[in-house]
């Protein structure tokens, strides 16, 4: 018996010499521990023998189960710290390696210029002022004097949601929605993004950006829209800039206008950027339309307004001398880097 209990722990001790995972090692405590492990049937079996022998090999066996109990902690003990050296080692990090590169991303000359305008008119007293991309009809043709036979209202040139809802064509709307929550005096610039069902080339995209401006009070004239947009473009452009208005027509304004400013690339001797003429059209403009100020609940016998309106995009491809407005929806850094 002593033999037996003997060659029990050294079977023990080589089962446990290759069990790699907590699993095993259980496995092992169930075969000689368990219930019906080998261990506990010799131990329950102790009946049987003799007055003499029972006390010793009772003794030897309690010192088996003690020892293996023992043994098997040890090797769970090993297993875990083996488990956590792998993992630490999985987890070292080579510090000597090379760093992944952070790209350092650039302003977009869109925003440049956004920005610097947006400067200009907020130090002339100019509100900015936001409205929806996705618009009502109502909005962006109707209040405007845009009457219903408009080419502007086909679908050639509007992107329609359905019958009454568009993509702005415009920001427009943004002043017609401030007009009809703000009394006068009114002093606001309404930069944005606009859309048209314009196939792209290189000078028409179905995303560009406007810029509009509106002034409302009482006793505005068609000067103070010139005094304006005179001292905008002198601070947009240089000191030595002039402008020159050409009458023109739009529906919602009345006188029309548009404005042409001193080329700034050859300083109005003549090039190839204004076409030899000297000047380079700038933007549109007029004294808010009677109707229009009406369609706001703002009386024209007491109050009028001038209005202009821009295309960003127009704007900073001239200033930087940018010949595809496809570039400036493109993202590529090879573009963008430049500015
Ligand atoms: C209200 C009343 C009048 C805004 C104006 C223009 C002239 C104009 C275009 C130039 C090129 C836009 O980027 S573009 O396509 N705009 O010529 N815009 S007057 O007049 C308004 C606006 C709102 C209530």
């Amino acid at each position: 018996m002593k033999e037996k209990l003997e060659m029990i722990k050294a079977t023990v001790l080589e089962e446990l010499k290759i069990a790699t995972i907590k699993e095993e090692l259980e496995n092992i405590r169930v075969k000689y521990l368990g219930k019906k492990g080998e261990l506990t049937q010799i131990l329950r079996g102790m009946g049987q023998l003799s007055n003499e022998e029972r006390p010793i090999v009772g003794k030897i066996a309690n010192e088996v189960r003690s020892d293996i109990e023992s043994l098997i902690t040890k090797a769970s003990d090993i297993l875990k710290n083996n488990k956590k050296e792998m993992e630490l080692k999985s987890e070292i990090i080579d510090i000597s390696m090379p760093g992944i590169k952070q790209t350092v991303g650039k302003r977009h000359p869109l925003d440049l210029t956004l920005e610097k305008v947006n400067d200009i008119f907020l130090s002339m007293g100019f509100a900015i002022e936001e409205g929806p991309e996705v618009e009502r009809d109502y909005y962006n043709f109707e209040a405007l004097n845009i009457p219903k036979n408009h080419p502007a209202r086909g679908e050639q040139d509007t992107f329609y949601i359905n019958d009454s809802i568009v993509l702005r064509t415009q920001t427009s709307p943004v002043q017609i929605r401030t007009m009809e929550i703000q009394k006068p005096p009114i002093k606001m610039i309404s930069p944005g993004k606009v859309y048209r069902s314009d196939a792209a080339d290189a000078t028409h995209s179905p995303i560009f950006y406007q810029i509009e401006g509106l002034v409302v009070d009482k006793g505005i004239t068609f000067s103070d829209l010139k005094g304006t947009l005179a001292a905008f473009t002198q601070k947009m452009f240089g000191d030595e800039m002039e402008t020159k208005f050409r009458p023109h027509h739009f529906p919602f304004t009345e006188p029309s206008a548009e404005m042409d400013a001193t080329c700034f690339v050859c300083k109005g001797k003549g090039c190839s950027v204004c076409k030899g003429s000297g000047w380079i059209e700038l933007l549109g403009c007029g004294m808010v339309h009677p109707d229009v100020l009406r369609n706001c609940g703002i009386d024209p016998e007491v109050y009028s307004g001038f209005a202009f309106g821009f295309g960003l995009d127009r704007i900073t491809m001239l200033k930087y001398g940018i010949d595809d407005i496809r570039a400036l929806y493109e993202s590529d850094m090879r573009f963008l880097k430049q500015f």
